[in-house]
């Protein structure tokens, strides 16, 4: 019958579900490992051939280590919350919940036919109540703490000192010095709305809304903050010790974006009692460089300092500045464009008392530093180019050490932002720029006109939505404006049942509209945002090692058992979102006490992108609206000329060339899962994509290599089997229709059992390693090699330690060939629990080697030697040889020089 891999895939499917052969509990007798995929979105369009490359390689690693004597825990579930859903409940009338239910359960299966290894026992959904109740939990528990800055850590809000004035103004006023210093706050911050849709828009989606030609404005709305920023430096300083990728590091790293500078303070002419205008730069050596003065648009000071004169165009320009976003405003900038207006006033240089013009311009943002700059022209770029564009003087103040390169540059026509010395500055003239910035900041606080300061990019995280599908926010607001969280027992704040998920005319989340959810009988009101999608994958991982817990998040003793997560694998596309935030939640509940280690992730492997071929006609046509033209791969023929590979066009024999692309819909290039696996089996499928290439790296799909590879599986089971001729014979437990072959007994031939064992090292060693498409080419080596061709073998027919050690090799990338393997071979429970194969260390060293025999430094002959022969054993082997007796001639040599692994040399 030969290789039915839909039989087999379904006979082990049933097996595994029926003996819940991966559900695993705490035991504290093993070691446990912890191994975790980027749970999915499940969108609507099923399981990815993307998502299938990941989840191999964990469950290859977590089959792997079950074997080796670990606990493993390998969970799944579903990142359900989120916009798609709600859109296509607004497009079609499916509720979320419907379509969110169809979605996982279709994930589900496909998973489930991949014969991943999960403990679907613990499968969790972040849209199910029992979850999010404690993402409300969690989120309560920021509410109800601050950041102390002495300690380095979160406390409750209760401990909080408050200033005596505070406290003689009242139980209003502590209470608002209170809400001002929690870890999740509420702030009048801008939101992107577009009055047209009347929605709120991400930052991300502003651009497309605007292509569309609706308009898009900022609008100030009351709105949920967690205050990241408190963990920034702990945020960067915790990833010393982390197992993951560099360029994920360095992501996180500019994502948290550190800078040490120094605060200055300017007064402003005719405002000294305003206080002072503040500036933030990470070059306090320029200073003297300082031509002018910018303040964001939004700075506070502008309405006070502008003058009469300069009034109306400074508000036209700060209306303007109102209606673009934050992310457009800074390309603009790195674009070039400049725009501003200056507001007439006049900042005093601290050192030199220069009247410096203050403008506005929204190249300064107000979020970053103290949302003002001094301009320092000639040694920064942006204000290089606002000062050409405004006719604003240039002055240099660095040069560089080099007098020749000195000579050669010019300030006035581009900017000179290297390090060098300081030049045209008393007190740092001549200091190299590292020791210029220092002695520059010191002096200023001798002045008293500036100190150090250390800031970052990161902001503080907007996390309220206005949307329907996601978490309500556990809290009321009491008629007077205060905010009242609701106790434990009365979470979850479930979602009402809503059909229409438009906001409300004036902008109003969309659960506004729920009335009667909406108000309480005591007078209070909920809130009415919901949570961001990311609220539930920050911390899902906890969550799974005690999933069904109903009073408490997580048990200690399971957090303590499991965590932290040994490998996490997914997609690069988190290296900066969910890590970070994700990690700032584990962060504040460390510090609650409710984790016991501050990271939660050891080890970060990401998987890369699979590719789908394209065809595009190789003269670069186009059609008649000048769109690229493109072919997929089943309207293209592929044929060999010359010995080079050539596509044409199926229907018109267009020569196309292939392109390869990132998979998506829209392009028609999407290999589907079930398909692949239907035609091939999910063996062949699993063990394909791990062939494809190193795991990290991208690699195009094709469709030969998986039949190659379902050829290669095929030859495994021929291995094993004499496969009945006739229809009908099936592979049934035991195997009637195949018949297993006659094994040798035992070990098998020298040379099998040293290959084998040099199967085992190898293919160990590069699991370890997650090579696993090396450790693929081992297994086939073996496979090719252990018994020589023709029909049994001959004198070298399969032995049965080799049928056994290879089937329990193969089980972790194809684990229900391997069983079926393991069963024919006599075994009545699944191999999953079986030790991995140990290698045989003696068998792996090569155990001869080739040495060299000399007589006077002149090479006669050569001899095979034990590797392990003692020097006297080399000697005498080399003076048993024809050419040493020849030489010798029964008298006894001056010297004997021996060169172990290499030479024996007779001299004289
Ligand atoms: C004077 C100066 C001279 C600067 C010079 C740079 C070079 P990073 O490294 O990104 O932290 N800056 C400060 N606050 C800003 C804001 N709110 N919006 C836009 N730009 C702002 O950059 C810090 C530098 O960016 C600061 O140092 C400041 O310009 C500018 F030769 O001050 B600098």
């Amino acid at each position: 019958m030969g290789y039915d891999h839909q039989a087999i895939e379904q006979r082990w499917q049933a097996y595994w579900a029926d003996h819940q052969t991966f559900a695993v509990e705490i035991d504290r007798e093993r070691p446990k490992f912890y191994v975790l995929d980027m749970f999915p979105y499940p969108s609507g369009n099923g399981l990815h051939v993307g998502h299938v490359e990941g989840y191999t390689a964990t469950d290859i690693i977590a089959r792997y280590k079950r074997m080796r004597g670990f606990n493993v825990l390998h969970p799944m579930g579903w990142d359900a919350f989120g916009l798609p859903a709600e859109r296509y409940a607004m497009k079609t009338g499916r509720h979320p919940e419907q379509t969110t239910r169809d979605n996982c359960a279709n994930f589900r299966k496909q998973l489930q036919r991949l014969g991943f290894c999960y403990d679907w026992s613990r499968e969790i959904n972040t849209t199910d109540p029992g979850y999010y109740k404690w993402t409300q939990w969690i989120f309560l528990q920021m509410w109800g703490h601050y950041y102390d800055r002495q300690a380095g850590r979160a406390r409750p809000i209760e401990a909080l000192p408050i200033p005596e004035e505070v406290r003689a103004a009242g139980t209003r006023a502590v209470a608002e010095y209170r809400d001002g210093r929690r870890l999740a706050y509420l702030q009048e911050s801008p939101v992107n709305w577009c009055p047209d849709l009347r929605i709120v828009l991400a930052n991300e989606e502003v651009a497309e809304i605007v292509d569309a030609g609706h308009e898009v404005v900022r609008k100030p709305m009351k709105q949920w903050m967690l205050r990241i920023t408190e963990y920034a430096e702990r945020l960067l300083s915790d990833l010393e010790g982390l197992d993951w990728p560099p360029h994920v590091l360095e992501i996180q790293r500019n994502w948290v974006g550190r800078s040490e500078g120094a605060e200055i303070d300017f007064a402003v002419e005719g405002h000294e009692d305003a206080g002072a205008l503040t500036v933030f730069t990470t070059r306090p050596d320029t200073l003297h460089g300082a031509t002018y003065m910018v303040l964001a648009p939004e700075h506070p000071l502008v309405e006070r300092i502008t003058t009469e004169a300069q009034r109306e165009a400074v508000t036209a320009y700060v209306d303007q500045t109102l209606h673009r976003t934050e992310r457009d405003r800074q390309s603009a900038s790195i674009e070039g464009r400049k725009t501003g207006v200056d507001t007439g006033a006049r900042a005093l240089h601290p050192l030199t008392g220069a009247h410096l013009p203050i403008w506005i311009a929204d190249y300064v943002l107000m979020g970053y530093g103290t949302g003002a700059i001094m301009a320092v022209p000639a040694h920064d770029e942006r204000d290089h180019a606002f000062a050409k564009a405004m006719a604003l003087p240039i002055v240099q103040v660095v040069a560089p050490a080099d007098p020749a390169k000195a000579a050669a540059i010019d300030v006035q026509s581009e900017a000179f932002v290297d390090e060098g010395v300081a030049v045209s500055s008393p007190v740092i003239d001549g200091l190299p720029t590292p020791q210029a910035k220092t002695t520059m900041t010191g002096y200023l606080v001798t002045q008293n006109l500036g100190r150090a300061r250390v800031t970052y990019k990161l902001r503080d995280w907007l996390f309220s939505r206005q949307r329907y599908w996601g978490e309500p926010f556990p809290l009321v607001h009491d008629a007077d404006g205060t905010v009242r969280p609701l106790p434990t027992q009365d979470l979850p704040v479930e979602l009402p049942p809503m059909a229409d998920f438009d906001p409300s005319e004036t902008g109003e989340p969309p659960l506004s509209k729920a009335t009667d959810w909406v108000a309480l009988p005591d007078g209070s009101r909920r809130e009415t945002n919901t949570m961001p999608q990311w609220a539930g994958s920050c911390w899902y991982y906890l969550r799974f090692v005690d999933p069904r817990n109903s009073s408490l998040p997580w048990s200690k003793e399971a957090e303590d058992y499991w965590m932290p997560v040994d490998l996490y694998v997914g997609g690069v596309e988190h290296a900066a979102t969910h890590l970070l935030y994700s990690r700032f939640w584990h962060k504040v509940l460390y510090d609650l006490g409710h984790v016991h280690e501050p990271e939660p992730f050891r080890r970060l492997v990401n998987q890369g992108i699979i590719l789908g071929a394209v065809f595009m006609p190789s003269d670069g046509r186009r059609d008649a609206e000048g769109k690229k033209l493109t072919f997929l791969p089943d309207e293209v023929d592929v044929h060999e000329e010359d010995g080079q590979v050539r596509y044409t066009v199926k229907q018109t024999g267009e020569p196309v060339d292939i392109q390869w692309d990132k998979m998506s819909k829209s392009k028609g290039n999407v290999v589907n899962p079930d398909e692949v696996v239907a035609t091939y089996g999910a063996d062949s499928v699993r063990m394909y994509e791990m062939f494809m290439g190193p795991l990290e790296q991208s690699a195009p799909w094709q469709t030969e290599g998986l039949a190659g590879v379902h050829r290669f599986l095929a030859r495994v089971h021929r291995l094993y089997f004499e496969e009945g001729k006739q229809a009908g014979d099936r592979v049934q437990a035991g195997g009637e229709g195949d018949r297993l072959r006659a094994l040798a007994p035992g070990e098998g031939t020298p040379r099998q059992r040293k290959l084998l064992h040099k199967t085992i090292h190898e293919v160990t060693e590069r699991i370890e390693r997650m090579s696993f498409n090396t450790a693929i080419a081992s297994m086939m080596v073996f496979v090719r090699d252990i018994v020589p061709r023709g029909a049994d073998g001959g004198a070298e027919p399969l032995p049965r330690d080799a049928a056994e050690q290879f089937a329990l090799l193969l089980a972790p990338f194809a684990p229900h060939l391997a069983e079926q393997l393991w069963s024919a071979l006599g075994h009545e429970r699944s191999l999953i629990d079986e030790p991995w194969p140990a290698a045989d260390e003696a068998l792996l060293r090569e155990d001869t080697f080739t040495l060299v025999v000399q007589v006077d430094g002149k090479r006669r002959t050569e001899v095979s030697a034990p590797k392990d022969a003692s020097r006297d054993e080399l000697a005498a082997l080399a003076r048993a040889t024809d050419e040493v007796q020849r030489f010798l001639e029964g008298r006894e040599p001056k010297r004997v020089i021996v060169v172990p692994g290499r030479l024996v040399n007779f001299v004289g």
